[in-house]
């Protein structure tokens, strides 16, 4: 029987502390030297329509470094007096605008409230970053995020040739410090794993809820609606990316987004959404059928990939390679449709990656990091080898079976037609087994039977 997620949401986490980012930012520039300037800005806001904006949401490694959200900030980082200054621009308190827009925290909340020594109007940033210009010696953008910054970066370092000749100041080099944030991303503090057990948590139920509203008859748009609106009820800020909700043969299409047709009860609908909480995403599929019991094809596909899935979940280990869940996964579903006759291929055939059948069923990969972003930064495969994992990484693991009996490229078989299934999950290393932040989402048969059609 549903439980009822209205009952029962987790208890929010403690807000990241500005001790927490402080320490962050020391780790950070510790990796740095004086006559370095480092510049971290938040993405520009995105028009919709006339007079109207998309949702604004910064760049990550702006939230990973202070944790400021709103648009128009800009973080800088350099040496005064032989110590480090952390210095964030950002918009000014403006009555006007506030009656309009929201309240902003202006000059002196982000003072007080934010980790950083100093703090500035956003249009003080201009002139501001000049005079540090003449200064720097290597200055540290990410380039093509703030077009401005970045046409004052390039001037700087081109009169320099000039103003360098005589004085010897202005900086000589232009390095991207997104890699060096990523490495220290891709590693969760204890803080970060609690924001992304809380979006995981809400995810979970807000599939649960999905599941148990599910009936014959109901549109795509209708589940998508249950799903985003509790990710809202469950105060996080919506989805992290758009929910993929297909029933029938849109199941098969890895991201079907149009989430308009109606479901019949003897379809799989796969849905694959999560929830963003204080910048953090959760990342989820399910698959089940509309009336709530599965046909005998829909079940051998399901078992074949639910065995994939916890297999690939348990490789997920401190020095394992992170494509051996994949790894795991691709060889678990092959033999799987190799014992249904779906392939003929042997396994070592069936898993070549150019002229093995499996990927005709299986096209896409087992996972990817996750954190601020959905697709989270760092790079797998650093000097060219597969990056062991280590605790406190964050991946999602997700194989599946798609079968859709449209593709012209295919056979498909009868028995199988239109069915799409993947599973995933959200798993966090640790040194002892896997923690799989999503477990509270319903998964094996038994519990989807029991819950979807519930409520
Ligand atoms: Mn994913």
């Amino acid at each position: 029987m549903f439980d009822g997620a209205f009952k029962s949401l987790p208890t929010k986490p403690k807000a990241i502390s500005k001790d927490s980012y402080r320490e962050r930012q020391q780790r950070f520039l510790s990796q740095y030297d004086v006559g370095d300037l480092i510049i971290v800005s938040s993405l520009p806001e995105a028009t919709r329509s006339n007079d109207v904006h998309y949702p604004y949401r910064s760049s990550s490694d702006m939230l990973y470094m202070c944790g400021w959200s709103d648009p128009e900030a800009t973080l800088l980082f350099y040496h005064d007096e032989g110590k480090w200054v952390t210095h964030l621009f950002v918009q000014p308190k403006d009555t006007l605008m506030e009656i309009w827009e929201g309240r902003r925290p202006g000059v002196e909340g982000a003072l007080k409230d934010w980790p950083v020594n100093q703090a500035s109007p956003s249009d003080e940033l201009i002139d501001y970053l000049e005079q540090l210009l003449e200064d720097a010696v290597r200055v540290h953008v990410r380039t093509g995020i703030n077009t401005l910054i970045d046409s004052i970066v390039m001037q700087a370092v081109e009169k320099r040739d000039r103003k360098r000749q005589h004085f010897g100041t202005g900086p000589i080099s232009i390095e991207d410090p997104s890699r060096r944030i990523a490495e220290m991303r891709l590693r969760k503090s204890e803080e970060e794993i609690e924001q992304m057990r809380y979006a995981a948590e809400v995810s979970s139920k807000a599939h649960a809820l999905a599941m148990a509203a599910s009936k014959d008859g109901i549109h795509e748009f209708q589940i998508q609606s249950i799903i985003e609106g509790f990710f809202v009820y469950g105060g996080t800020s919506g989805w992290a990316y758009p929910s993929i909700v297909g029933c029938g043969e849109n199941a098969t299409i890895l991201h079907y987004t149009v989430n308009n047709a109606p479901c019949q009860s003897d379809e799989i609908i796969l849905i694959d959404a999560g929830a963003e909480y204080e910048g953090y995403a959760a990342d989820i599929t399910r698959s089940w059928p509309i009336g709530g019991s599965f046909s005998e094809a829909q079940r051998e596909i399901y078992e074949i990939v639910l065995e994939a899935q916890e297999k690939a979940i348990d490789a997920c280990r401190v020095g394992n390679p992170y494509n051996m869940p994949h790894e795991v996964a691709c060889r678990t579903l092959a033999e799987g449709l190799i014992r249904l006759g779906i392939i003929t291929q042997s396994l070592e055939q069936a898993l070549d990656f150019e002229t093995g059948d499996l990927r005709k069923w299986y096209m896409h990969n087992t996972g990817h990091w996750l954190g601020l972003d959905v697709h989270d930064v760092g790079t797998y495969k650093p000097d060219g080898t597969p990056r062991l994992l280590e605790a406190g990484m964050v991946l999602t693991v997700e194989p599946g079976l798609y079968f859709g009996a449209w593709r012209p490229d295919v056979d498909c078989p009868e028995r199988y037609a239109n069915i799409g299934i993947r599973i995933e999950d959200d798993v966090l290393v640790t040194e002892g087994d896997p923690d799989v932040l999503t477990a509270s989402c319903p998964k094996t048969i038994a519990d989807i039977e029991r819950i979807v059609g519930s409520l």
